[in-house]
């Protein structure tokens, strides 16, 4: 049975968006049932955990032996047995992977750079100076994106894939600001993506989890 950590509990700001999110939505779509290793604060430090994952961060899986960790890697991983996540036909699965890693590695630094500011350092001085650029070059990112996406239902077309799975995750990062929303075609994305049964078995257990631990 696959396991994944994810923290026990984590303040109201953070929960619905704690990274092991997108594996509990790739697992759900992909069908594969899942336990949870759940982290105490702390946990992420201990060296038995650290073993693991070398940054003390969540989420890891866990399977016969493998670990892995980031969560790129995993859901790519989980995808080798999911065709909506991965489709067989060798270019389109080309493109899921791509957008998966845009999603990382373009797109998600520059909502980061706002997240971090708002989350931890919202009163700081140099933070009230940051901020604004911070939105700008992120609101640049998101414009293309958009466009890119045009009138699509997702990234590649007609089809889901684990593209759309990762890009939604990292575009719900900005929901306490309307830098997201007020993109249209954006908004509307996002919408679609996670009013799938998948993505809403995904969050109850993240949420569920939280529940229990308050
Ligand atoms: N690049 C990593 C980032 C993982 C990450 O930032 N996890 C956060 C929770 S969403 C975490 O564990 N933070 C605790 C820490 O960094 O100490 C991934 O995608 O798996």
């Amino acid at each position: 049975m696959i396991t994944i950590s994810a923290f026990k509990w984590v303040p109201d700001f953070a929960q619905g968006l704690v990274r092991d999110l997108r594996v509990r939505w790739a697992l759900e779509e992909a069908g594969l049932p899942y336990k949870t290793r759940l982290l105490e604060q702390g946990d992420q430090d201990k060296p038995d955990y650290r073993a693991l994952q070398p940054f003390g961060q969540v989420p890891i899986l866990e399977e016969d032996g493998l670990v892995l960790f980031e969560s790129g890697a995993i859901v790519l991983h989980i995808g080798e047995r999911s065709e909506t996540l991965l489709p067989k036909d060798v270019g389109a699965r080309a493109r899921a992977m791509q957008w998966l890693i845009a999603a990382l590695n373009s797109i998600e630094p520059s909502i980061m750079n706002v997240a971090l500011i708002d989350i931890f350092y919202p009163n700081e001085e140099w933070a009230k100076l940051r901020r604004p650029a911070a939105v700008e070059f992120a609101q640049k990112r998101l414009s293309a994106l958009s466009k890119s996406l045009g009138d699509k239902p997702y990234l590649d077309g007609d089809r889901f894939s684990a593209g759309d799975l990762m890009m939604v995750t990292v575009l719900r990062i900005l929901r306490h600001t309307d830098i997201v929303s007020s993109e249209k075609r954006l908004a509307a994305y996002v919408e679609h993506c996670t009013a799938r049964s998948a993505f809403k078995r995904a969050l109850d257990a993240q949420l569920g989890d939280f529940r229990i631990a308050a």
